[in-house]
């Protein structure tokens, strides 16, 4: 059947009982021409990784299809993966530009343009050594790329600048998951979602962000036995009207108080005696502290702090408490907050209080945001090291310096790696006088945005960005190099269930494009970066053998690829690491033992304070004995730092619509996603807006004490007190508003509060471009619904 893909962002229900296989949905998109061929990849637009089919006539991409066998989406895709492939054909960087002495930005022939970069990285290393170089990437490329990037940076350079803006997006989710369970790594599986009989939404918008995996859990809650949703959001998202209408609870949690809520549900979980005891005394630590920190947490006095009714926090902990599997799933609305990981630390206790975890239905998703984020981590190209290997424990740089043939000392482990935030400080400070973007749009993804401008655009330090289009962060930069995108390179990457997937090159890249594995090894060559037996660093220069390099660091951590290949990616549906000898096709979920990666000499981290982030030394840990038992980790709740006042009354919360994805290079290409949401909003409550005299569409101006922004209103079904504003529009960047302020431990910012004024500027007298198919639904009935019509048409076909 044919069905318009932006009216119906989820598509057709195939409704299931629980224990039963999620049905297979083939969707096809085709933009006018059969294809000649089909390619196989994924799609790498969310974290999801949808297996996808690219569809290839006369060298270009006509269409794409959803996988049928693929194990994470039986076939379906959703709008992004649908309609944002055309985005890439438009407006390609092809040359090389580089700054000239007037200041504008020339074309200039690629090796023209890698001779000066090579030039001047020469010249600081030369006089001023690796902690010159800086380099800030992406959750967006591929795991051969930033394993190559890592070598380079850490065995070629030796410099601990360097870092993903997956610190801006799911650095959280590995610190939380390093703090309980000893290393990063989802213990769950999307097959949770058949098995399960509840499911907790953590300030995850997944209806609107992980579309396909929406569809996923529709398909439950609309068959038999469905599961209760428990949705923790200040807005009324899809997931907070599908969680009322399972007899759930919507917690509209007022922003930047997830802590004292979790504290209040631990609590009840307590007292009410729904902890599985044994359990948690043969497989935990630190239960006596935490029942101490959480003893003060009422449901009075948390319903207090958060501005929910106490019975609706009771209500939660029910579901949670008397459930037999529970499924959780948590993402930005607590990991970009103050208290981030302490928060999401809470969720993992919840799990472990029950003994949920390492069976059917009992998953817990710390997600990722980004496609391949879960890979900028596991390859240390945030600043940790390869394969969860912990910086702190000197027998694990010491593996890593045999491994690549150079001193311990040449590897950055010295002190803590340098988080992105810091770099872009020293960047200001210019003690980091060279420093390489690449996958990463900081020129509006950022906080405080006047600030990274000043950065970026100044004389203190040389800024390269690897990038395909020329945007906000390319137009401050000395040097751009053009590069290639998904589909016109091969690779591979990691969603969120640990599943990997191959991506095949379908199409050449445009002029001189060429991928970041290719300029990055070019640099190291023409560097002339040498191991201790004069082997060049690094030693592959082909994507393939690149993967080869990173099975061997994989090997023996838990994240182990060292059982995988090319040619059984190519096989398969996808595989979940870890897959090595003893789990030759890959395995489902983690700690069924449960034997959790706590030993001292095996763990990725030895653990920091909750609430400063100090860490704890390796003898320290040593004394805890944890042995493979997980932390039960503990905090009190804090104030966000910046709270509304009389000069700035509303508290600002910023995020995404189910349209675009982030800076919107690609979406904001595709004629069908663009459409739907072409330009930028805010969004009041209909309280706030009625006080104030604003209406539907009337333009305010925001503003915060860094900047301020002028949109139309959308009034929406958000708290009272809220404003909204979706972070995608560069030339009405919600970033102009943000704090720069970050958790204590993940160092993840602080996107989801802040203090802003709103003001009236004019009356509108049209809608504003909100889309209504979403959370920003119109409260107003007369506002014209979201639709693509005939260019948004998609087939779909049940198997
Ligand atoms: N369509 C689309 N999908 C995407 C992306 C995209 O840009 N567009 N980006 C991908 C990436 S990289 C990421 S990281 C994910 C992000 O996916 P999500 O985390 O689902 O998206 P956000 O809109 O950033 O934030 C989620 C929710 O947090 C809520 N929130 C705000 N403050 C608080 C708070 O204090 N407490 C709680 N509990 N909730 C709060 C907001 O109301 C919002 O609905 O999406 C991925 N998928
Ligand atoms: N206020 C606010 N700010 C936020 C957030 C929020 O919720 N609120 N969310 C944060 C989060 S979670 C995230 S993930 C970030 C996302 O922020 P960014 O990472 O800055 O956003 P993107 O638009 O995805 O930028 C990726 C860039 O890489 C380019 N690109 C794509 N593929 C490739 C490739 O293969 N190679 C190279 N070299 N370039 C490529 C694209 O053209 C694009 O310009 O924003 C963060 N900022
Ligand atoms: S859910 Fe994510 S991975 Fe799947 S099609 Fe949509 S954007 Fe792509
Ligand atoms: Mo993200």
């Amino acid at each position: 059947m044919s069905v318009d893909r932006i009216a119906d962002i989820w598509g057709e229900r195939t409704p299931h009982a629980r224990d039963t296989d999620w049905p297979v949905r083939v969707d096809t998109f085709l933009a006018g021409r059969e294809p000649e061929k089909w390619v196989q990849s994924a799609c790498l637009l969310c974290s999801n990784g949808c297996g996808i089919d690219l569809g290839v006539a006369d060298g270009q991409i006509v269409g794409v299809r959803g996988r049928a066998q693929d194990r994470v989406n039986h076939g379906r895709l959703g709008p992004k993966g649908l309609f944002a492939w055309q985005g890439q054909q438009k407006d390609r960087l092809t040359t090389a530009l580089v700054r000239d002495s007037a200041g504008t930005l020339v074309e200039t022939p690629y090796d023209v343009a890698m001779d000066l970069v090579v030039r001047k990285s020469r010249e600081l290393l030369d006089t001023k050594g690796p902690l010159s170089h800086g380099f800030y990437t992406s959750g967006q490329l591929m795991i051969e790329e930033y394993y190559t990037l890592a070598v380079i940076g850490k065995a070629g350079i030796g410099t601990p600048h360097m870092d993903g803006n997956t610190r801006l997006c799911t650095a959280t989710a590995a610190a939380s998951l390093k703090e309980t369970f000893g290393a990063d790594g989802q213990p769950g599986s999307y097959t949770d979602i058949e098995a399960t009989d509840a499911i907790f939404l953590y300030g995850h918008n997944m209806a609107e962000t992980q579309t396909v995996l929406w569809a996923r859990i529709l398909d439950r809650t609309h068959g038999p036995d469905v599961p209760v949703l428990v949705c923790v959001d200040p807005r009324l998202t899809p997931v907070a009207k599908e969680a009322l209408r399972t007899r759930g609870v919507h917690l509209a949690v007022r922003s930047g108080t997830n802590q004292a809520l979790m504290n209040a549900l631990i609590r009840e979980v307590l007292h009410r005696g729904w902890v599985d005891e044994d359990w948690v005394a043969a497989h935990t630590l630190g239960l006596e502290e935490l029942r101490e920190t959480v003893e003060p947490y009422t449901l009075a006095h948390a319903a207090e702090i958060c501005d929910l009714r106490a019975a609706d926090i009771a209500r939660a902990a029910e579901v949670f408490g008397t459930s037999e599997r529970v499924l959780s799933t948590v993402l930005q609305g607590f990991y970009q907050s103050h208290q981030a990981t302490a928060a999401a630390c809470q969720v993992n206790n919840l799990h472990l209080l029950r003994a949920m975890l390492g069976r059917p239905g009992c998953g817990i998703l710390q997600m990722n945001g980004q496609p391949t984020a879960q890979n900028n981590r596991e390859t240390g190209v945030d600043g940790d090291l390869p394969a969860f290997r912990n910086w702190d424990n000197p027998d694990h740089v010491s593996e890593l310096a045999d491994l690549w043939d150079v001193d311990v000392l040449k590897i950055p482990h010295w002190a803590p790696p340098t988080h992105a935030m810091q770099i872009f400080r020293y960047a200001e400070q210019g003690s980091i006088g060279f420093l390489w973007i690449a996958g990463t749009n900081p020129g509006v993804s950022m906080p405080d945005l006047p600030r990274v401008r000043r950065i970026l655009g100044g004389e203190q330090t040389f800024v390269v960005v690897n990038e395909a289009y020329r945007n906000e962060t390319t137009e401050l930069a000395d040097v751009v190099l053009p590069a290639a995108l998904w589909g016109e390179r091969v690779g591979t990457y990691t969603n969120v269930d640990r599943t990997v997937h191959l991506s095949d090159q379908a199409v050449e890249p445009p002029g001189e494009a060429r991928s970041d594995l290719r300029i990055w090894v070019d640099y190291a060559r023409r560097m002339g970066f040498k191991d201790r037996s004069g082997r060049p660093i690094p030693r592959w220069t082909e994507p393939e053998d690149a993967f080869e390099g990173w099975k061997e660091a994989s090997k023996g951590r838990p994240c182990d690829y060292s059982g995988m290949s090319y040619e059984s990616l190519r096989r398969t549906g996808g595989i979940q690491w870890p897959c090595n000898e003893q789990n030759p096709d890959g395995l489902e979920r983690l700690y069924t033992d449960p034997v959790f990666p706590t030993a001292t000499d095996y763990c990725e981290s030895f653990g920091k304070d909750l609430l400063l982030g100090a860490a704890t030394t390796l003898d320290q840990h040593r004394a805890l004995r944890p042995d493979g038992r997980a932390f039960l980790r503990h905090a009190a709740y804090e104030p966000p730092r910046e709270a509304p006042s009389e000069q700035f009354p509303f508290l600002l919360s910023t995020g995404r619509t189910a349209y675009h994805f982030h800076t919107r290079t690609k979406t904001g290409r595709a004629p069908q996603l663009q459409d739907a949401a072409p330009s930028v909003w805010v969004e009041m409550s209909p309280a706030d807006a009625g006080r104030m005299g604003v209406s539907e569409g009337d333009v305010v101006r925001v503003a915060s004490p860094r900047g301020a922004l002028e949109a139309p209103v959308r009034v929406g079904n958000g708290r009272d007190g809220m404003v909204f504003v979706p972070f995608h529009y560069g030339d009405h960047a919600a970033n102009e508003l943000t704090i720069d302020s970050w958790d204590p431990v993940s160092k993840q910012p602080a996107f989801k509060t802040g203090a802003v004024q709103v003001q009236l500027v004019r009356k509108g007298g049209a809608p504003s471009a909100a889309p209504t198919t979403t959370a920003s639904a119109p409260v107003a009935g007369d506002v014209p619904p979201t639709v693509g019509g005939p260019a948004a048409q998609t087939e779909s076909e049940l198997a």
